[in-house]
């Protein structure tokens, strides 16, 4: 079996990227460490502060994003890190050429219920600043902490996924991911409805008519409340995630956010095949206004996002 610093020295890649890649690979290791066993350590609660979103903290969101620091201040080639746990961006002493986007600990308010949660990162060329598309990501990928502990990794062009093994060592699993270009599962979060635009409801609706509706197919609907957990299921057997704007979300311009939520994702679906939108342009090519900023999230199998970008075309 191949890990994960043999396949890194294997990738036509600069080694000191690969170097961050690492590095959040093993901050990744131990944050699975840690919420192995946070319940007995009691460290599931809140952390008693907010972050720049206003959201409560949970304490291991503040552990999760303490370990990425700790990691990658010692990775002498990471020179800027920003974080969804983080007011401001943080530069280093490091003088590096590589910036970290990150949301350290993804979908906690599931750490209670034992759900499956994620880091996820994205990696840009630091020198270009802050305020990059997401199409210029070096490298993207995220680590799912679930029944097994799961890192899907991209540089931009294919999809591996390597799984911790009882050593704490990353073992490759999979290679070459590709997103079904069609599917019958759709995630959204149908409480939402009474918010949704036309195109959103319209495209719900004709899932759930199934064979008897134009879309002439059964669809299934699954909604985990946790981005990672949700985008690994499609891009390992298909389907469409949606968190589209929407009346309650517009002013805030979405709820996920565009560094290190949807621009990472989106390279990964794309590498794997798949596509990305917001409903009106390609999550990829926008520039963004802040390092914090919501976009409307809409990815998956081709087909699907197709049918979603035709219902926002039709105004
Ligand atoms: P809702 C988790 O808080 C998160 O940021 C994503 O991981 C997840 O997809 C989404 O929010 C869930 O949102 O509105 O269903 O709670």
């Amino acid at each position: 079996m191949t890990n994960l610093a043999q396949w890194l020295a294997d990738q036509p890649v600069d080694p000191k990227l690969a170097s961050v890649v690492a590095s959040m690979a093993a901050a990744s290791v131990e944050i699975a460490r840690v919420l192995r066993t946070a319940p007995i350590s009691g460290q599931t609660g809140l952390a008693g502060q907010t972050n720049v979103q206003g959201e409560a903290q949970k304490a291991l969101d503040v552990i999760s994003n303490d370990l990425v620091v700790k990691h990658l201040e010692r990775n002498a080639e990471v020179s800027i890190l920003v974080s969804e746990e983080l007011d401001e961006a943080v530069h280093f002493s490091n003088q590096g050429a590589y910036l970290v986007a990150t949301d350290p600990l993804d979908g906690s308010s599931n750490l209670d219920v034992n759900v499956t949660v994620g880091t996820i990162f994205s990696v840009l060329d630091a020198t270009a600043g802050l305020l990059q598309k997401g199409s210029a990501q070096l490298a993207a990928g995220y680590a799912a902490y679930g029944p097994a502990t799961s890192l899907v990794l991209s540089f931009g062009q294919s999809v591996s996924v390597f799984t911790l093994d009882e050593g704490g060592d990353w073992v490759l699993t999979a290679e070459g991911l590709r997103v079904a270009e069609a599917s019958g599962e759709y995630a959204i979060n149908t409480a939402r409805e009474r918010f949704w635009d036309a195109a959103t409801r319209g495209y719900v609706e004709e899932n759930v008519a199934g064979e008897t509706g134009a879309a002439g197919k059964r669809y299934n609907m699954r909604w985990v409340g946790s981005m990672v957990a949700d985008i690994h299921r499609i891009l390992m057997r298909g389907g469409i995630f949606l968190y589209p704007l929407d009346s309650e979300t517009a002013a805030k311009g979405g709820r996920l956010r565009l560094l290190y939520e949807a621009n990472p994702m989106a390279l990964l679906v794309e590498a794997a095949g798949g596509r990305s939108t917001t409903g009106h342009e390609s999550i990829l090519e926008m520039m963004p206004t802040g390092i914090h900023q919501r976009v409307p999230v809409i990815l998956g199998s081709a087909e699907e996002v197709a049918r979603v970008e035709a219902w926002y075309a039709r105004g």
